[in-house]
């Protein structure tokens, strides 16, 4: 039986990879911080809990991060722990720049000392590539237009640096948005999809959103951590894209959402309120993913279709059972 060790076990991303690799047989180690309320709602939601083992690590520190890499003797790090909210990065850039990038710096150290056999994954995001025009491959330059995106741009390169200086199995996967029914309430899929589900109960009224004209290339979370498994099965390591290839902006996923909970028209209960704009947004990200396509033999499962149906669907559900 294999070892994982996932940063960040707690956050959309983590569950699903979690869920993906108990079904392959790993003993799946993951990592909560300590918080007033301890929240495990998305490895409840899957009926996954009891079988990880959770272990106390903190980002910001060091020691925790050595503790739980020597404990574990992981074969596989996952690193998906971050400050990860772009918005968010803009009030808190100091802690984003530490958090997301920094730490990662700790972990790669660690690895380094204690645990140079472990093969190490790095959630790298579209957000490195910024205002780029055209579609993005492994080539891009990064033009980032958030501290989220410079941090991430760190962490990147220094993945790249740890792998080149000291031979360690580290991969990036540049990933474009995934969204799910586990995604975080403040991301706008969600906010949409939960909002759409709470008017139709009569639970809410209006829907307050920013720039609707952004476009992303959305795709589902659960396609998309397959390919972060798959990129440390590979004989060496490489950083790959991971995206659809289509992009649509919100307004697109707000209609087709609207469409889906059968409200009519979004007009009659969305405000377009511009203090939701960012003080420097990306109007468009779509994903060249050819590479990922031919050496690791992956492809997205789920269209944007299916993805706002499956979001919709689930949010009506959950509050029709509150
Ligand atoms: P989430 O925000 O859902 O999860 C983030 C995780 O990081 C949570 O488990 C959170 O813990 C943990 N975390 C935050 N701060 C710390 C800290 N100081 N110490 C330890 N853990 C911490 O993100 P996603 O699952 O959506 O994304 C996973 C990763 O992929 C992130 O690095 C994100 O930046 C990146 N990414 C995501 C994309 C997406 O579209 N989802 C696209 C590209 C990259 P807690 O539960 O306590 O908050
Ligand atoms: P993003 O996701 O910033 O792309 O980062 P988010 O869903 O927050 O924003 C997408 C686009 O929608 C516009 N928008 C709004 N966004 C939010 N959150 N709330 C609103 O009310 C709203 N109105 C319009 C935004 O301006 C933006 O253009 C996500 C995160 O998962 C990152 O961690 C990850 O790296 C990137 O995706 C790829």
């Amino acid at each position: 039986m294999k070892n994982a060790l996932i940063f960040g076990i707690t956050g959309q991303d983590g569950a699903y990879l979690a869920d993906f690799l108990i079904k392959k047989n790993y003993n799946v180690f993951g990592t909560f911080r300590r918080t007033s309320q301890r929240s495990f709602e998305r490895l409840e939601k899957l009926g996954i809990l009891n079988d990880v083992t959770i272990l106390s690590a903190d980002l910001a520190d060091q020691v925790s991060i050595q503790s739980v890499i020597k404990k574990t003797t992981p074969d596989e790090i996952y690193n998906l722990a971050a400050q990860s909210f772009v918005e968010s990065s803009f009030d808190q850039p100091l802690l984003t720049l530490d958090i997301t990038g920094v730490s990662v710096i700790r972990i790669l150290d660690a690895i380094r000392n204690y645990s140079l056999e472990s093969k190490f994954y790095q959630a790298s995001s579209s957000e490195m590539f910024g205002n780029v025009t055209g579609i993005k491959n492994e080539e891009t330059l990064f033009k980032p237009r958030s501290s989220y995106g410079a941090a991430k741009i760190l962490a990147h390169h220094m993945t790249v640096n740890y792998r080149e200086a000291y031979n360690l199995f580290n991969s990036c996967g540049i990933l474009f948005n995934h969204e799910s029914p586990l995604r975080g309430l403040e991301f706008v899929t969600r906010k949409i999809s939960n909002a759409l589900a709470k008017i139709k109960n009569n639970k809410q009224k209006k829907l307050h959103l920013g720039n609707i004209y952004a476009k992303r290339d959305w795709g589902f979370a659960g396609d998309y951590v397959e390919a972060m498994w798959l990129m440390l099965q590979q004989k060496k390591p490489d950083d790959y894209v991971i995206s659809t290839g289509e992009s649509h902006s919100v307004e697109e996923f707000l209609t087709l959402a609207t469409e889906y909970a059968d409200l009519g028209d979004w007009h009659d209960f969305c405000v377009l309120d511009e203090s939701l704009n960012r003080p420097t947004d990306i109007d468009e990200l779509v994903g060249d993913s050819s590479k990922a396509r031919k050496e690791l033999g992956w492809k997205p499962k789920i269209d944007f279709k299916q993805l706002v149906k499956m979001m919709i669907e689930s949010d009506l559900e959950s509050n029709l059972n509150r």
